[in-house]
């Protein structure tokens, strides 16, 4: 008897939990482009583009391996808009369909619709797990039940002895667990950022700018030119590319930032990874190769690998375990509204301009500018976290919620009151000139901390310390930074919170 088989559009996995007994004579793929789900943020036009492409892409792969696919365009004079009216469609469309079966979906907001399906619809509905990640859920809360902190760095470390990856026995390769400490050079001026793999739109895709175009003309972020790939083909090619020529330097260049280089030695990958065009144990796997066949040095394919490893897995597993109310947290009651530089980059800030820039331009900003430029100022001046959540989603190709949320809410503004990170990263001008060349390029003065010239980040780094002195008092990590904010003079104080309060003011914060 038919089963109906959903697929969303970030399942583009052949590997699926609701494909793996997949009949292609009897069973029907169902494949929906909704309203609902393109709006419910305002998606970056390059990761709608994405999308829509990689799924109607994945839906002719489907049909070239014999299944049936009934795929709903955006545009559809039939289409209802919600992927639970499209399942309820086809149900009474096909008639015969004994039951729904579907892989749960990323994000809480999904899982609570699909939870209601088995009231709603008179077949038997199988919701099964994603097992697309290397850990389960289950390995996550098993690991996390006892304890009283749940630090990336342990997990990691029991996801490297439950794989095998980079182990030699018992033991991490090269005695380290972590090779964090050589992940931190500054980009050498004289140093060329290697040239990355992307490729040209095909029909489809041109088609679907076309649509993107059309239907979300006020959405966030530069549509053209589109080069991401968007297929299983394209995404490896992209891996392969990344392996053989970019990823020797991944170590050392991890934590640097540089004007108009968006890329580094970054991967690019994430993008393709959250939708299933890349399998993540795969990817580890043959970083891993590299290094043993002396493609790669160990401190770059550690790194990379704990990227993947225990990062993504982290948050995806934290996610989940924390449950829907994670988001609700606001430790540092911040309540400003986000300036409308972000949406822009009309910033005098060097460093802001160009992460935001980028992120119009590619949809993509690498994870030092996510953490240490654009969340760094969030965390400082005190946006609310619904808001810096919101423009996380917005402004993202690789957005979701389950990766997004935790790196957002809990590393970049400490909304959780340190569940992931151990103390907030809040970093003055002195960070961001030591990691790059931003400063040197910039109108302000990174070595100012109140005069009209100076970089905001100081006046704003100390202004967050003396803000929130009292509430993060009692964190360990803290006490020597707490300690400088004890040594200001009274005029000092004065003066900082006078030069912090009117660069808010100038921003439009308050
Ligand atoms: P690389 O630097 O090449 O890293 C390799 C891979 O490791 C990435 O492709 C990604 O899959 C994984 N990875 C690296 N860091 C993390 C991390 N902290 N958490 C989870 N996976 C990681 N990543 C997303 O995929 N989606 C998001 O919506 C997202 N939002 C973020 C928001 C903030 C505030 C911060 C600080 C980080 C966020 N990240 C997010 C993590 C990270 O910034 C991106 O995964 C990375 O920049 C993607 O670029 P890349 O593929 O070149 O990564
Ligand atoms: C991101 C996205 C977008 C923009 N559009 C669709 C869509 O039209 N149909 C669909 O099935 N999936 C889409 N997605 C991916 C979903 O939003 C994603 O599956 C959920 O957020 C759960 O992670």
């Amino acid at each position: 008897m038919p089963s109906l088989i959903l697929v969303l559009g970030d399942q583009l996995s052949l590997s699926m939990s609701s494909l793996k007994d997949a009949n292609p004579e009897s069973d029907i793929v169902l494949m929906a482009e909704v309203m609902e789900e393109a709006t419910y943020v305002g998606h970056h036009k390059k990761k709608l583009a994405f999308v829509f492409s990689a799924m109607r892409h994945f839906a002719r792969e489907l049909e070239k391996k014999g299944f049936s696919v009934r795929y709903v365009h955006l545009t559809d004079k039939n289409n209802q808009g919600a992927l639970r009216a499209e399942v309820s469609r086809a149900i009474e469309d096909l008639s015969d369909v004994e039951k729904l079966i579907v892989t749960k979906p990323g994000e809480w907001r999904l899982l609570a619709d699909m939870e209601d399906w088995p009231d709603l619809f008179d077949v038997e509905v199988e919701l099964r797990d994603d097992t697309r990640f290397i850990a389960t859920l289950d390995d996550f809360s098993d690991w996390a039940a006892d304890r009283k902190q749940l630090r990336m760095e342990y997990f990691y470390r029991e996801m490297r002895r439950k794989t095998g990856l980079l182990m030699d026995g018992d033991e991490p390769a090269g005695g380290e667990w972590n090779y964090d400490q050589e992940n931190r050079k500054r980009l050498p001026n004289s140093k060329q950022t290697p040239q990355r793999w992307f490729c040209e739109p095909d029909d489809i895709t041109q088609e679907v700018m076309n649509l993107v175009e059309d239907q979300f003309p006020d959405n966030f972020g530069r549509l053209r030119p589109f080069n991401y790939g968007v297929t299983q083909k394209q995404a490896e090619a992209a891996r392969d590319a990344f392996i053989s020529d970019i990823l020797p330097g991944f170590g050392d260049y991890q934590d640097a930032m540089a004007q108009e280089e968006p890329w580094m030695w970054h991967s690019i990958l994430s993008l393709y990874l959250n939708v299933g065009l890349l399998d993540p144990l795969d990817l580890c796997k043959r970083a891993e190769a590299a290094w043993r066949e002396g493609r790669a040095p160990l401190n770059a394919v550690e790194g990379f690998v704990r990227q993947i490893l225990g990062w993504r897995e982290y948050v995806r597993g934290l996610y989940w375990y924390k449950g829907p109310e994670y988001k609700n947290s606001n430790f540092l009651n911040a309540q400003n509204d986000m300036p409308e530089f972000y949406w822009t980059g009309e910033t005098d800030m060097a460093c802001m301009s160009d992460a935001i820039q980028q992120t119009i331009e590619h949809a993509y900003a690498h994870h030092i500018q996510r953490l240490m430029v654009t969340g760094n100022f969030a965390l400082l001046t005190g946006i609310h976290p619904d808001q810096v959540n919101n423009w996380y989603m917005r402004v993202y190709a690789d957005a979701y919620e389950w990766v997004e949320l935790p790196n957002t809410h809990g590393m970049a503004i400490f909304a959780d009151g340190g569940v992931i990170a151990s103390k907030p990263y809040a970093a003055s001008a002195n960070y961001i000139n030591k990691m790059s060349d931003y400063c040197g390029n910039c109108r302000y003065n990174h070595k100012g901390r109140v005069e009209d010239d100076a970089c905001p980040f100081n006046a704003l780094y100390w202004n967050f310390l003396i803000r929130n002195q009292e509430v993060l008092q009692t964190n360990p990590r803290m006490g020597l930074v707490l300690k400088n904010v004890d040594r200001l003079s009274d005029d000092d104080r004065k003066q900082i919170q006078a030069r912090a309060a009117s660069l808010m003011k100038s921003f439009g914060m308050c």
